[in-house]
């Protein structure tokens, strides 16, 4: 990608700001974020930064104003959040995305959209293809499923290029921890304070862990694909148990932080894997962090 106009949504947070990094050079790149987690200092220089909202319409219309591409990274990321907030996790998922698709329909701009595997709940087999049933656990996952298929409708309605990725657990650098953050930086937390690491639950269930330097790779892969209007596994393929992964993080940070369980959090999803043999043939899509490097470079001392 190169020479354009990139509008980048949430382009202050974990995912829309290793983006921006990766686009600033050779691209105008616009940063809508509210700051809400995002952070000033994630944009890099070079990057035109516009604080505000996707809930807003005339903001999100001003920024997409002469725009070729966007990238609509903006969200409430945490499945725990939208089950505590269903409402507000509605507004910005939902309302924001139908709001930014209007915007671009308005300059016929590519949306690439960070869709979710919480789309598909518990599935029956694994790994998980594009085209198996979906069946969202969470308002979280209800709403990015919604949004995913208001992706490919805007596409055969409107003839608007887009691309829904979705993302399996994206985990690396910038992923704050908070409450409602991933798992892997809640526990590199913990580990690096000796705090105890708290599973939910007894740990078995799994999750495909993907680096955000794939997830970026991804993105760039969708803004340039012929193969548009339709949906994309972006993963690994790849199985690790909560309880294997707390294991590995204590063992990598080297702590005395013991591993406790505590309850099982509603709306959880058991397992999950990455069915990504799509994204690898349309968009030439290929893994190239393992889960132990990825956490070895987060975390080793
Ligand atoms: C993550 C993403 C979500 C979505 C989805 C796709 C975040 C915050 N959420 O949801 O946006 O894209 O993946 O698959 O990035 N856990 C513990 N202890 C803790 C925190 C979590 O055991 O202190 C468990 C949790 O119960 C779950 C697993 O770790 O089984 C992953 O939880 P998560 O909140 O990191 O991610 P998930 O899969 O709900």
């Amino acid at each position: 990608v190169s020479g354009q106009t990139v509008l980048i949504t949430g382009g202050a947070g974990f995912i829309g700001s290793h983006l921006a990094d990766a686009l600033v050079e050779h691209n105008d790149v616009i940063v809508l974020d509210n700051l809400s987690t995002g952070k000033r200092e994630n944009v890099p220089d070079g990057a035109t930064f516009v604080e505000g909202d996707v809930r807003d319409a005339d903001v999100v219309a001003d920024v997409s104003d002469g725009v070729d591409l966007i990238f609509h990274k903006a969200a409430v990321v945490s499945v725990e959040r939208s089950i505590d907030e269903p409402a507000f996790s509605h507004e910005v998922n939902f309302d924001g995305t139908l709001t930014l698709l209007e915007a671009a329909r308005r300059v016929d701009a590519r949306v690439v959209f960070a869709s979710s595997a919480a789309i598909y709940g518990d599935p029956d087999t694994l790994p998980i293809t594009e085209s198996d049933p979906v069946d969202p656990q969470s308002p979280y996952g209800i709403d990015k499923c919604a949004a995913d298929q208001y992706l490919r409708a805007y596409h055969d309605l409107y003839g608007l290029e887009t691309v829904a990725l979705r993302y399996f657990n994206a985990y690396g650098p910038r992923q704050t921890a908070s409450d409602y953050s991933g798992v892997i930086s809640i526990f590199g937390e913990q580990a690096r304070a000796g705090e105890p690491i708290t599973v939910n639950g007894d740990g078995t269930q799994t999750r495909d862990f993907v680096h955000v330097s794939d997830v970026v790779t991804a993105n760039l892969l969708a803004a340039t694909t012929e193969h548009v209007g339709t949906a994309y596994n972006i993963g690994t393929g790849g199985e690790t148990s909560i309880r294997s992964l707390a294991e590995t993080i204590q063992a990598t940070v080297g702590t005395d932080s013991p591993i406790v369980h505590g309850d099982p959090r509603p709306g959880d999803i058991q397992r999950s894997r990455a069915d990504i043999t799509t994204a690898r043939e349309r968009l030439g899509y290929e893994p190239s962090v393992p889960l132990e490097t990825g956490l070895a470079t987060l975390f080793d001392q």
